[in-house]
C-alpha cells in the first residue's frame, strides 16, 4: 500500500457513487483527522500526491482543500504546504432539557446567526390548528430560518407560533424563545419527535451540503406553565454535524 492509500484510502474515480468528487476527497480527508491518522498541525500530503493516490484531477484536489480551508478545518502556508487545524466538531443536543438554538450554541461558545427566509402571519393549516389547539380564524407567526453557527449553517427551522403569544413578529431578532421570555410566554416542557430524512436539492443548498445528503428532522411541540401550545417548529438538521443525546433511566418501580 503506498502512503496516500494508508491514509485517504483507495482511489476514487471508478466508482458510480453520484456525490461530487471534490466533496468524496473531503470525506476521505476529514476520515484521517477524525481517526487521528492526521494529527492538528500536520502537513497534508502535496496536491499532486493525493490527485494521483485517488485518481483524481489535481483540480478537484484543489477545490476540495480549498473548501476545508474555507471552513477551517485545514490552513495553508505560503510556500510550505497545507495543514490540519482540527477536527470537524459534531454537536451534542441533550434531549433532556428544553433549550433554544441560541443558547444551545452559545453554551458551546459559538456564535449562532441566521439568515431569515420568511417571516409572515397567516392563518393556520388544519394541521397547524390541531396541533396548537386554535380556532381556524386565529393567525399564526411563521418564522422560517437558516440557523448558523460559527458560520457553518446547521439547520432550517420553521416555528408556528399563535399570534397571541407573539403579536409582533417583528420582536424576533437573534433568538425565538428570548422573544417568547419578553411576552411572559417561554416554554416550560416540550415534546420531540426525531426522524431520519433526505435533503432535497433546495435545503442541501442552503446546508451547503450536496443534495440527497442525510438529515434529521424533528418537530419539536412546546408548551407553557398552563399546558397550552405555544410552539410547533420543524426542524432540519444536517446529519454530519449533530448528535441527539438521550439519558435513559433505570427506575424500579
Ligand atoms: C431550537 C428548537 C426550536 C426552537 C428554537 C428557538 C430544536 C430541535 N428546536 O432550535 O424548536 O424554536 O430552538 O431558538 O432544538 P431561538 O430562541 O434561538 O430562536
Amino acid at each position: 500500500m503506498n502512503g496516500i492509500a494508508s491514509l485517504l484510502g483507495p482511489p476514487l474515480a471508478d466508482t458510480y457513487d453520484p456525490t461530487p468528487l471534490y466533496f468524496r476527497v473531503q470525506e476521505r480527508i476529514l476520515a484521517a483527522i477524525e481517526t487521528d491518522l492526521l494529527k492538528p498541525a500536520e502537513a497534508l500530503p502535496g496536491e499532486r500526491d493525493i490527485a494521483e493516490g485517488l485518481g483524481i484531477s489535481r483540480v478537484t484536489v484543489r477545490k476540495a482543500i480549498a473548501g476545508l480551508v474555507e471552513k477551517g478545518l485545514l490552513t495553508q502556508r505560503q510556500g510550505s504546504g497545507t495543514f490540519v487545524v482540527g477536527r470537524r466538531q459534531r454537536m451534542e443536543q441533550r434531549l433532556s432539557r428544553l433549550t433554544s438554538f441560541t443558547e444551545d450554541m452559545r453554551l458551546r461558545g459559538l456564535k449562532p446567526s441566521t439568515h431569515w427566509l420568511n417571516r409572515d402571519v397567516s392563518l393556520p393549516t388544519p394541521d397547524e390548528a390541531m396541533r396548537l389547539s386554535l380556532s381556524p380564524s386565529e393567525t399564526v407567526v411563521r418564522l422560517k430560518r437558516l440557523r448558523i453557527a460559527n458560520d457553518v449553517p446547521m439547520a432550517i427551522e420553521t416555528a408556528v407560533i399563535p399570534s397571541r403569544y407573539l403579536p409582533k413578529p417583528e420582536a424576533v431578532v437573534a433568538s425565538l424563545y428570548d422573544a417568547l421570555e419578553a411576552n411572559g410566554c417561554l416554554p416550560v416542557r416540550a415534546l420531540q419527535r426525531l426522524r431520519a430524512a433526505i435533503l432535497t436539492p433546495a435545503e442541501a443548498a442552503l446546508l451547503e451540503v450536496p443534495p440527497g445528503s442525510p438529515a434529521l428532522a424533528i418537530d419539536r411541540m412546546s408548551y407553557l406553565e398552563n399546558g397550552a401550545p405555544v410552539e410547533f417548529t420543524r426542524s432540519t438538521y444536517r446529519g454530519d454535524t449533530y448528535d441527539f443525546v438521550a439519558e435513559l433511566n433505570l427506575r424500579r418501580e
